[in-house]
Protein backbone atom coordinates (compact mmCIF):
# COMPACT_ATOMS: atom_id res chain seq x y z
CA UNK A 1 0.00 0.00 0.00
CA UNK A 2 1.18 3.52 -0.64
CA UNK A 3 -1.24 5.77 2.16
CA UNK A 4 0.54 8.23 3.82
CA UNK A 5 0.42 9.19 7.34
CA UNK A 6 1.79 12.43 9.38
CA UNK A 7 2.45 11.94 12.85
CA UNK A 8 2.89 15.01 15.18
CA UNK A 9 5.45 14.42 18.32
CA UNK A 10 6.89 11.66 16.77
CA UNK A 11 10.21 11.77 18.50
CA UNK A 12 9.74 9.99 21.19
CA UNK A 13 6.56 8.00 23.44
CA UNK A 14 3.34 7.18 21.46
CA UNK A 15 4.20 8.98 18.34
CA UNK A 16 7.12 7.00 17.67
CA UNK A 17 5.79 4.07 18.35
CA UNK A 18 3.47 4.35 15.74
CA UNK A 19 5.48 5.29 13.45
CA UNK A 20 7.63 1.99 13.71
CA UNK A 21 3.87 0.34 13.63
CA UNK A 22 2.73 2.04 10.19
CA UNK A 23 5.87 1.74 8.70
CA UNK A 24 5.39 -2.42 9.16
CA UNK A 25 2.27 -1.76 7.52
CA UNK A 26 4.07 -0.30 4.52
CA UNK A 27 2.73 3.42 5.20
CA UNK A 28 4.42 6.41 3.83
CA UNK A 29 5.44 8.56 6.88
CA UNK A 30 5.81 12.43 7.60
CA UNK A 31 7.32 12.48 11.24
CA UNK A 32 7.13 15.89 12.92
CA UNK A 33 8.60 17.25 16.12
CA UNK A 34 10.75 19.98 17.41
CA UNK A 35 13.83 17.30 18.32
CA UNK A 36 15.18 16.86 14.90
CA UNK A 37 18.03 14.39 15.83
CA UNK A 38 15.76 11.67 17.47
CA UNK A 39 13.36 12.57 13.90
CA UNK A 40 16.69 11.05 11.49
CA UNK A 41 17.69 8.77 14.14
CA UNK A 42 13.88 7.32 13.48
CA UNK A 43 14.09 7.53 9.68
CA UNK A 44 17.11 5.80 9.76
CA UNK A 45 15.50 3.20 11.48
CA UNK A 46 12.60 2.97 9.37
CA UNK A 47 14.03 3.44 5.72
CA UNK A 48 14.55 7.37 4.99
CA UNK A 49 13.53 6.71 1.77
CA UNK A 50 9.60 6.39 2.89
CA UNK A 51 9.95 8.80 5.39
CA UNK A 52 9.92 12.73 5.29
CA UNK A 53 11.45 14.13 8.69
CA UNK A 54 9.95 17.74 9.75
CA UNK A 55 11.67 20.43 12.19
CA UNK A 56 7.80 21.46 13.82
CA UNK A 57 6.77 23.54 16.75
CA UNK A 58 3.27 22.71 16.66
CA UNK A 59 2.43 26.49 18.20
CA UNK A 60 4.13 28.00 14.58
CA UNK A 61 1.61 27.91 11.34
CA UNK A 62 4.51 28.65 9.28
CA UNK A 63 6.03 25.54 10.36
CA UNK A 64 2.74 23.47 9.89
CA UNK A 65 2.18 24.91 6.36
CA UNK A 66 5.66 24.37 5.83
CA UNK A 67 5.26 20.84 6.81
CA UNK A 68 2.26 19.99 4.50
CA UNK A 69 3.94 21.84 1.49
CA UNK A 70 6.85 19.46 2.05
CA UNK A 71 4.65 16.47 2.10
CA UNK A 72 2.96 17.00 -0.77
CA UNK A 73 5.69 17.67 -2.63
CA UNK A 74 7.88 14.21 -1.53
CA UNK A 75 4.40 12.05 -1.45
CA UNK A 76 1.71 14.16 -3.41
CA UNK A 77 -0.46 13.31 -1.00
CA UNK A 78 -1.88 12.68 2.78
CA UNK A 79 -4.14 10.02 3.27
CA UNK A 80 -4.17 10.59 7.36
CA UNK A 81 -2.47 13.00 10.21
CA UNK A 82 -2.27 12.22 13.65
CA UNK A 83 -2.46 14.82 16.11
CA UNK A 84 -0.31 13.53 18.51
CA UNK A 85 1.82 16.43 20.24
CA UNK A 86 1.02 17.05 23.58
CA UNK A 87 2.82 18.27 26.82
CA UNK A 88 1.87 17.47 30.43
CA UNK A 89 1.42 20.31 33.20
CA UNK A 90 2.54 21.13 36.11
CA UNK A 91 1.66 20.59 39.76
CA UNK A 92 -0.27 22.78 42.26
CA UNK A 93 -3.45 23.10 41.45
CA UNK A 94 -5.43 26.11 39.86
CA UNK A 95 -4.46 27.80 42.43
CA UNK A 96 -0.72 27.39 42.58
CA UNK A 97 0.61 25.91 39.24
CA UNK A 98 3.20 27.64 37.04
CA UNK A 99 0.97 29.86 34.85
CA UNK A 100 3.82 30.27 32.67
CA UNK A 101 3.17 26.32 32.01
CA UNK A 102 -0.21 26.53 31.52
CA UNK A 103 -0.02 28.90 28.34
CA UNK A 104 2.73 26.33 26.84
CA UNK A 105 0.64 23.51 27.32
CA UNK A 106 -2.35 25.48 26.63
CA UNK A 107 -0.38 26.15 23.38
CA UNK A 108 0.73 23.01 22.66
CA UNK A 109 -2.39 20.75 23.08
CA UNK A 110 -5.01 22.98 22.22
CA UNK A 111 -4.06 25.47 19.52
CA UNK A 112 -1.29 23.04 18.57
CA UNK A 113 -3.58 20.64 17.28
CA UNK A 114 -5.69 23.39 15.81
CA UNK A 115 -3.16 24.70 13.50
CA UNK A 116 -2.21 20.90 12.72
CA UNK A 117 -5.67 20.84 11.21
CA UNK A 118 -5.97 24.05 9.20
CA UNK A 119 -2.63 22.68 7.46
CA UNK A 120 -3.75 19.39 6.83
CA UNK A 121 -7.37 19.78 6.07
CA UNK A 122 -7.18 20.90 2.12
CA UNK A 123 -5.16 17.76 1.50
CA UNK A 124 -6.91 15.76 3.67
CA UNK A 125 -10.60 16.99 2.06
CA UNK A 126 -8.93 16.10 -1.76
CA UNK A 127 -7.89 12.11 -0.46
CA UNK A 128 -11.03 11.59 1.55
CA UNK A 129 -8.79 11.27 4.55
CA UNK A 130 -8.77 10.43 8.27
CA UNK A 131 -8.34 12.81 11.20
CA UNK A 132 -6.99 10.78 14.37
CA UNK A 133 -6.15 13.04 17.57
CA UNK A 134 -4.33 12.23 20.97
CA UNK A 135 -6.81 13.29 23.44
CA UNK A 136 -6.90 11.51 27.14
CA UNK A 137 -8.97 9.49 29.84
CA UNK A 138 -8.36 12.32 31.55
CA UNK A 139 -10.56 14.81 28.61
CA UNK A 140 -13.35 12.37 29.70
CA UNK A 141 -12.84 12.38 34.01
CA UNK A 142 -12.72 15.15 36.69
CA UNK A 143 -8.96 15.39 37.88
CA UNK A 144 -9.07 17.75 40.52
CA UNK A 145 -6.94 20.45 39.93
CA UNK A 146 -5.55 19.56 36.29
CA UNK A 147 -5.49 22.24 33.47
CA UNK A 148 -3.58 19.15 31.70
CA UNK A 149 -6.93 17.14 32.02
CA UNK A 150 -8.84 20.53 30.86
CA UNK A 151 -6.48 20.73 27.39
CA UNK A 152 -7.60 17.25 26.45
CA UNK A 153 -11.63 17.71 27.12
CA UNK A 154 -10.71 20.90 25.14
CA UNK A 155 -9.06 17.90 22.33
CA UNK A 156 -12.39 15.42 23.02
CA UNK A 157 -14.73 18.62 21.86
CA UNK A 158 -12.39 19.46 19.01
CA UNK A 159 -12.82 15.80 18.01
CA UNK A 160 -16.31 15.96 18.22
CA UNK A 161 -16.99 19.16 16.51
CA UNK A 162 -14.52 17.98 13.55
CA UNK A 163 -16.53 15.19 12.52
CA UNK A 164 -19.80 17.20 12.34
CA UNK A 165 -17.82 19.40 10.08
CA UNK A 166 -16.60 16.89 7.96
CA UNK A 167 -19.72 14.82 7.98
CA UNK A 168 -21.01 14.05 3.89
CA UNK A 169 -17.34 14.09 3.20
CA UNK A 170 -16.16 10.56 3.54
CA UNK A 171 -13.47 11.56 6.06
CA UNK A 172 -13.31 10.17 9.37
CA UNK A 173 -12.35 11.40 12.73
CA UNK A 174 -10.98 9.20 15.78
CA UNK A 175 -10.31 10.39 19.49
CA UNK A 176 -7.04 8.27 20.68
CA UNK A 177 -7.70 8.54 24.40
CA UNK A 178 -4.80 6.72 26.31
CA UNK A 179 -4.84 6.17 30.45
CA UNK A 180 -1.62 6.08 31.61
CA UNK A 181 1.46 5.21 29.71
CA UNK A 182 5.08 4.81 30.22
CA UNK A 183 6.80 7.43 28.03
CA UNK A 184 9.23 9.95 28.22
CA UNK A 185 5.90 12.19 29.09
CA UNK A 186 6.44 11.31 32.67
CA UNK A 187 10.01 12.37 34.47
CA UNK A 188 10.02 8.72 36.38
CA UNK A 189 8.23 5.68 35.26
CA UNK A 190 4.88 5.11 36.21
CA UNK A 191 3.35 1.72 37.42
CA UNK A 192 0.37 -0.50 36.22
CA UNK A 193 0.77 1.81 32.78
CA UNK A 194 0.32 0.95 29.42
CA UNK A 195 3.19 1.07 27.01
CA UNK A 196 3.60 2.89 23.73
CA UNK A 197 2.79 0.13 21.89
CA UNK A 198 -0.77 -0.57 22.85
CA UNK A 199 -1.71 2.94 21.55
CA UNK A 200 0.07 2.34 18.41
CA UNK A 201 -2.03 -0.98 18.01
CA UNK A 202 -5.43 1.54 18.38
CA UNK A 203 -4.18 3.55 15.82
CA UNK A 204 -3.16 1.30 13.13
CA UNK A 205 -6.77 -1.10 14.10
CA UNK A 206 -8.74 2.40 13.79
CA UNK A 207 -6.56 3.29 10.45
CA UNK A 208 -7.05 -0.09 8.53
CA UNK A 209 -10.97 0.06 8.80
CA UNK A 210 -12.65 0.01 5.25
CA UNK A 211 -14.32 3.56 4.12
CA UNK A 212 -17.85 2.79 5.74
CA UNK A 213 -16.54 2.01 9.54
CA UNK A 214 -15.64 5.37 11.42
CA UNK A 215 -14.46 4.73 14.14
CA UNK A 216 -15.03 7.61 16.24
CA UNK A 217 -13.07 7.24 19.83
CA UNK A 218 -10.66 4.11 21.31
CA UNK A 219 -10.28 4.71 25.23
CA UNK A 220 -7.74 2.48 26.60
CA UNK A 221 -7.02 1.93 30.25
CA UNK A 222 -4.25 -0.53 31.90
CA UNK A 223 -6.06 -3.34 33.64
CA UNK A 224 -6.34 -2.47 36.84
CA UNK A 225 -3.43 -4.95 39.17
CA UNK A 226 -4.94 -7.97 40.22
CA UNK A 227 -5.32 -7.93 44.55
O1 LIG B 1 4.83 11.72 25.53
P1 LIG B 1 6.29 12.07 24.98
P2 LIG B 1 3.70 10.75 24.99
N1 LIG B 1 5.68 21.04 18.98
O2 LIG B 1 6.77 13.15 25.88
C1 LIG B 1 6.08 16.42 21.05
C2 LIG B 1 -0.80 12.19 25.28
N2 LIG B 1 -1.06 11.32 26.41
O3 LIG B 1 4.10 9.97 23.82
O4 LIG B 1 8.99 18.50 20.03
C3 LIG B 1 5.87 19.84 18.40
O5 LIG B 1 7.09 10.84 24.81
C4 LIG B 1 7.41 15.90 21.54
O6 LIG B 1 8.42 16.20 20.60
P3 LIG B 1 9.58 17.33 20.74
C5 LIG B 1 0.03 13.42 25.53
O7 LIG B 1 -0.72 14.45 26.12
C6 LIG B 1 -0.05 10.71 27.05
O8 LIG B 1 3.17 10.05 26.17
O9 LIG B 1 10.71 16.71 20.01
N3 LIG B 1 5.95 18.70 19.08
C7 LIG B 1 7.18 14.41 21.57
O10 LIG B 1 7.41 13.85 20.30
C8 LIG B 1 0.47 13.75 24.11
O11 LIG B 1 -0.52 14.47 23.45
C9 LIG B 1 -0.33 9.89 28.14
O12 LIG B 1 9.82 17.56 22.20
C10 LIG B 1 5.82 18.77 20.41
C11 LIG B 1 5.70 14.30 21.90
O13 LIG B 1 5.10 15.60 21.65
C12 LIG B 1 0.59 12.37 23.46
O14 LIG B 1 -0.08 11.46 24.32
C13 LIG B 1 -1.64 9.71 28.54
C14 LIG B 1 5.63 19.99 21.08
C15 LIG B 1 5.49 13.93 23.35
O15 LIG B 1 6.00 12.66 23.53
C16 LIG B 1 2.01 11.88 23.28
O16 LIG B 1 2.65 11.87 24.55
C17 LIG B 1 -2.64 10.35 27.86
C18 LIG B 1 5.55 21.15 20.30
N4 LIG B 1 5.36 22.37 20.85
C19 LIG B 1 -2.35 11.15 26.79
N5 LIG B 1 5.55 19.73 22.42
C20 LIG B 1 0.72 9.20 28.92
N6 LIG B 1 1.96 9.16 28.47
O17 LIG B 1 0.39 8.65 29.99
C21 LIG B 1 5.69 18.39 22.56
O18 LIG B 1 -3.90 10.16 28.27
N7 LIG B 1 5.87 17.81 21.36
Amino acid sequence: QNRVLMITGASSGIGAATARAASREGYKLILAARSTDKLTALAQELGPENVLTCALDVTNMAQQQAMVDQALEKFGRIDAVFANAGRGGSPGGFSSADHDAWRDMILTNIYGVGLTLQACLPALKRSKGHVLLTGSSAGRTTIPGSMYSATKWAVTGIGYNLREELRGTGMRVTLIEPGMVDTPFFDNPPEHALVDRDIANAVIYALSQPAHVDVNEILIRPTPPTD
